[in-house]
């Protein structure tokens, strides 16, 4: 009676295999089927490892034979029923026992995978004494000198992993005394591990402080909305004095800066700190508050300054949302299949001091579509610059349109609108998007690439 055990290696073996685990564990042996072995049984042992150059031992139980033995690829290494053997290099190996009885042969024949063990030097050596200054980062190098196969690195300082390469590079951000523990495992489960003292010598830092939003960004803001400026102060707090100001005149000395713009403009806000070491920090951002007439964000309905001449406006979410325009909800201008301009209004009569504002800026996607992005307030204006670029004619238009991106559309309204009042006496600024390039009405061709008849509108803003 022959068995090939490969499914029960690991039962009895517990070493991860190379080979595939055979489903069909039995095979008589020709010849034999009349007559039967002795009875043989093995111990079940779930966790084992088979490790080159380490005795290991192979236990049968054997009821009734005459002999047994013991067999590595063929060559007999053991007349016991007890195998003790030493692999002495990797690799994959059958490892069959025999045992003889008067009545007939028994045979079992397993598959095992003898590794090398998993060793690894370091650089310094494990259980040297690291010293090091707080917020400067240590080195610590694991070699695998055996075992490297599919090899697992694992720093760690107490439950914090710091590094998962073989090399450490790692700055501890505290004072005091830790242990630095390293934890190895390959493809073979074989595991190695060592661990470091660490003694972190505090280092007085200089005055750090971060804020929010970084410095040197624009906040945009709406008239009269607050800004707010966080500091968060990492070193140096003692004797800490903030000081804000806008436009060179101080306007805070609190921690967090909130300051209302209560008119259009471009504002300078900086800040400076000196904590009791008479260290400093200082910072600046510029704040450009603008009447930003919709962004469309969080509205349940249309506005009720845009008049929606066409009945062709919804909002829905940016179908493009781009670096451009992230934005999560746009103003959607879905026109039937008619020639028009595709026409919406903002009703401006109720917005304060228009005449402070000269500029227009708002975000348009067009896609591939050949329309000419109008506005009409007593006279026709298109864009005085297109994504930063200007243009003179249709051609150069197309150069810098954008047709798969959301343009930034900025129209001069001083120059094209009103030249003494900028917006002051419009009541009604007409969006007109659908428009030819002499201001006509674009005629429906029914073209679905450029002639899709939707536009999307976003960020409409007033500039001071
Ligand atoms: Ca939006």
């Amino acid at each position: 009676m022959k068995r090939i055990l490969e499914s029960t290696l690991f039962l009895l073996l517990g070493v991860a295999l190379s080979t595939a685990c055979s489903d069909d564990t039995t095979d008589p042996v020709s010849g034999s089927e009349d007559r039967i072995g002795p009875v043989v049984t093995f111990p079940e042992t779930t966790d084992r490892k088979i490790i080159v150059n380490e005795p290991v031992t192979f236990e049968a139980t054997v009821e009734e034979a005459t002999s047994c033995a013991w067999y590595v690829d063929d060559e007999p290494v053991a007349a016991t029923p007890t195998l003790t053997y030493t692999f002495r290099s990797a690799g994959t190996y059958v490892l069959r026992f025999e045992a003889i009885g008067k009545e007939g042969r028994t045979e079992y024949s397993f598959v095992v995978r003898a590794a090398d063990p998993l060793r690894v030097s370091f650089a310094p050596a494990a259980d040297t004494q690291i010293t090091c200054n707080q917020g400067e980062p240590i080195a610590v190098a694991a070699t695998v000198t055996s075992g490297d196969n599919g090899v697992q690195h694992k720093w760690s300082v107490g439950d914090k992993v710091v590094g998962t390469e073989a090399e450490l590079q790692y700055a501890f951000p505290d004072p005091g005394t830790f242990t630095l523990r390293y934890e190895a495992t390959n493809a073979d489960a074989l595991t190695a591990e060592a661990q470091w003292p660490v003694t972190v010598i505090e280092v007085e830092q200089p005055l750090t402080i971060e804020f929010t939003p970084a410095p040197k960004t624009t906040i945009r803001c709406e008239t009269g909305a607050s800004v707010t400026i966080e500091t968060d102060v990492k070193h140096g707090a003692k004797g800490l004095v903030h000081a804000w100001t806008v436009d060179g005149v101080k306007v805070s000395d609190a921690a967090t800066f909130r300051h209302a713009f209560t008119a259009p403009g471009t504002y300078a806000v900086a800040y400076e700190g000196k904590n009791a070491k008479q260290e400093g920090v200082t910072a600046a951002w510029t704040v450009e508050a603008t009447h930003l007439f919709a962004d469309f964000e969080a509205l349940a309905a249309l506005p009720a300054d845009i008049e929606d001449s066409n009945k062709a406006l919804s909002l829905v979410e940016n179908p493009f949302p781009t670096a451009t325009n992230p934005s999560a909800t746009v103003l959607m201008n879905k026109l039937g299949g008619w020639t028009t301009s595709g026409m919406f209004k903002l009703l401006l009569s109720d917005v304060a001091d228009r005449g402070a504002y000269s500029t227009l800026r708002v975000k348009v996607y067009l896609g591939t579509n050949l329309y000419y992005p109008y506005i009409y307030a007593g006279d026709y204006a298109l864009p005085t610059t297109v994504n930063g670029e200007t243009y003179a004619s249709e051609a150069e238009w197309r150069k810098v349109v954008r047709t798969n991106d959301w343009n930034v559309l900025v129209y001069d309204l001083k120059r094209e609108i009103s030249a003494d009042t900028n917006l002051g006496a419009v009541t009604e600024l007409q969006f007109r998007p659908l428009s030819n390039w002499d201001h006509s009405n674009f005629v429906y061709t029914g073209d679905p690439v450029t002639d899709n008849r939707t536009v999307y509108f976003d960020d409409i803003e007033f500039l001071k």
